[in-house]
């Protein structure tokens, strides 16, 4: 608003700046749907411990929406004092040995103030009893899965039944990555100077080395069986600048959850850390940020990211608390404008209570409130950050109507006309800028060069909303070019309905545009079909779609499949796949068609509920299968081969 100088305007004026100004953190969050939240040292809720941290509590309650136990949650704080000595204590865990007056003071805040509570960790190599790695590091495989599978379900078995409130958000797994370059999964930490083994790293022994992921699975899956409702996180730090550098610790990050959510781990989102150094996060810093979120969110609907821990330590001159403003003006308005970002949280508000001076010498200032509980510029920074914050467009057509698909057209889709919505939600490019935009979708970060999609690479994928009007086989047309044979695939709903499609290399960039065409089967209606870069840089033209009058329409009949208890493991196969039937333990064929209808493989089965199928020398691509559960009937399915 532009203030006049005649005095009822000035008014006006000052009345609309006062009224903004009256907003706190937690309104001005509430206004963007989302909210905003600290961590809370839970010794001064009631002015324990000699401290009547009035303007602490005060602060909390009045400005955040959201909690989190700085320490309390900690293993450290919930086994501490029950004088476990020996590993057989540990290992026979009863409520009676978690100190669960911490984790009520939480819940009751919560409660108390209608908030979000997270419940910061249930497994961490860190913050632990001082006795516990001397008794945990002997464990083998076996133990260290008791242990963890008992923690978590204690710890959360108790929230979720606690009757003055409950647990939002958990950080399932906390900092299971390394800092190594090429990064790993943690197998040693830094404590005053030693390197310490983890106290869980004995899973790597087991599967060949291939523990440490099959452990956080199970973590995960434990989880979710103990209370499905409240959302589960991986959290870490140093995570959150993108690099598609595969070694890195955000390249780690980003493999191991992409694995998970294809394996069908109950992981609900990724919380990014966000301890940064104030003086570092310009505009194309955060932009690398919003990256990392972006890739996240597309992984699955749903799935959530969030920074959780954020902070801006300033050290010696190297910023300045204006600079710090500016900063996180700018972390605020990217991470609340995400879908899918339901808030985001501070690692506390006053600078009277920082983790940051003990850990890093010479930094401080990291806050927006000063030691004596006044507002610093960063107040206003996260305040103008959250005013600015705006609703992400959701995914709609290109043309505002989807690509129709029947039985007796052609159906063309330029790859540029890609849905609305932006990236993470309609396409993820990360390497944008390898082509010169013309005006066409200027602002969508995707390499448009006039009329194709340039150099995509590995990782990449766009969105395009289809109908298909008439179910069946359609022979889908892929016309692109490039100087290298690439890989893609398509799916829908994160099925893989493709397998990966190899494009050839046309010796150009820019011309011989060539076809290649595989049948895939589609299910009538309207959908999301996701194109994935595999492996690049392709040029990409268009996709065309004909209905396939040779092959037979198959009834895939996915009620069976409820039906029988019946699952398939992993689809896409490469070599195997297993198949477990609940139900029916009689005699078993399995049966394998290619789509023209040819048998390709059988395999007979007796007894067991559960087969190992062993296709040997099938072609990547689509199959039928058909499974003879009883004399007189047959379950068919669709299977794919990568
Ligand atoms: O701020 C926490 C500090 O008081 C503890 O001593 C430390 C060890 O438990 O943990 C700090 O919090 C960390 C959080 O749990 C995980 N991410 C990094 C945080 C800062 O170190």
């Amino acid at each position: 608003m532009k203030c006049s100088l005649i005095l009822t305007a000035i008014m006006i004026c000052l009345n609309s700046i006062s009224i903004s100004a009256q907003l706190t953190l937690k309104q001005a969050a509430e206004n963007k749907n989302k909210y905003i939240g600290t961590i809370l040292n839970i010794n001064f809720f009631n002015g324990e411990n000699g401290t009547n941290e009035t303007a602490y509590r005060t602060i909390a309650n009045k400005e955040f929406n959201a909690f989190v136990a700085e320490n309390n949650f900690k293993s450290g704080f919930l086994l501490r004092g029950n004088n476990q000595t020996t590993s057989n204590d540990l290992l026979n865990l009863t409520i009676a040995d978690i100190n669960t007056s911490n984790l009520n003071k939480l819940m009751d805040w919560g409660t108390a103030n209608n908030s979000i509570v997270r419940g910061h960790v249930l497994i961490w190599h860190s913050g632990l009893p001082t006795w516990f790695e001397a008794i945990a590091s002997n464990w083998n495989d076996a133990e260290i899965r008791q242990f963890s599978a008992k923690y978590i379900e204690l710890v959360m078995s108790y929230c979720r039944d606690y009757p003055g409130g409950n647990v939002d958000e958990w950080d399932v797994i906390n900092e299971i990555i390394s800092d190594n370059n090429p990064a790993n999964y943690r197998q040693t930490y830094s404590n005053n100077g030693q390197n310490v083994d983890v106290w869980f790293k004995n899973v790597a022994i087991s599967a060949g080395g291939q523990g440490y992921q099959s452990f956080i699975d199970f973590c995960f899956t434990t989880a979710k069986a103990i209370d499905p409702i409240p959302k589960l996180y991986y959290n870490d730090y140093n995570i959150e600048v993108y690099n598609r550098n595969q070694n890195s610790k955000n390249g780690f990050l980003r493999n191991m959850v992409k694995g998970m959510v294809e394996r069908g781990i109950p992981i609900d989102g990724v919380g990014l850390q966000g301890h940064f150094v104030s003086g570092t996060m310009s505009q194309t810093q955060v932009d690398k940020v919003s990256l990392t979120m972006d890739y996240i969110i597309g992984l699955k609907e749903g799935m959530q990211s969030l920074i959780t821990e954020l902070d801006l330590r300033i050290c010696g001159n190297e910023s300045n608390l204006s600079t710090q403003a500016q900063e996180y003006e700018r972390i605020l308005e990217m991470a609340l404008s995400k879908k899918n970002s339901p808030g985001l949280v501070f690692w506390g508000f006053t600078d009277k209570y920082s983790w940051i001076p003990q850990f890093f010498d010479g930094c401080d200032d990291a806050l927006l409130f000063n030691r004596n509980f006044s507002e610093k510029p960063s107040y206003a920074g996260v305040l103008n950050g959250i005013n600015k914050v705006t609703t992400p467009t959701a995914q709609s057509p290109f043309n505002n109507s989807p690509f129709i698909i029947n039985n007796n057209d052609t159906t063309v889709i330029p790859f540029t006309e890609f849905d609305n919505g932006g990236s993470g939600i309609a396409y993820f490019d990360d390497t944008k800028g390898q082509e010169t935009n013309g005006t066409f979708r200027a602002n969508e970060n995707v390499d448009i060069a006039g009329s194709i999609v340039g150099f995509t690479e590995a990782g990449e994928w766009m969105e395009y909303t289809i109908n298909v009007i008439n179910a069946g086989v359609y022979d889908l047309t892929l016309n692109t070019t490039s100087e290298f044979a690439g890989k893609a695939n398509f799916s829908i709903n994160g099925n893989n309905i493709s397998g990966t499609i190899n494009t050839p290399n046309t010796g150009s960039f820019s011309t011989n545009y060539t076809n290649t065409t595989i049948p895939i089967p589609l299910e009538a209606g309207e959908q999301i079909l996701r194109f994935t870069v595999e492996q690049g840089p392709i040029n990409l033209q268009n996709i065309s779609f004909n209905f396939n009058n040779t092959l037979a329409i198959v009834d895939l009949e996915p009620e069976l499949e409820e039906q029988l208890e019946l699952k398939l493991y992993p689809i896409p196969f490469k070599e195997s796949f297993v198949i477990t039937l609940e139900t029916f333990k009689e005699a078993k064929l399995f049966k394998i068609f290619d789509l023209s209808g040819k048998m390709v493989y059988t395999q007979k089965h007796d007894g067991e509920n559960i087969a190992e199928i062993n296709p040997i020398g099938l072609q990547s691509g689509i199959y039928i299968l058909s499974v003879d559960y009883k004399n007189e009937e047959t379950g068919i399915f669709k299977i794919l081969k990568n």
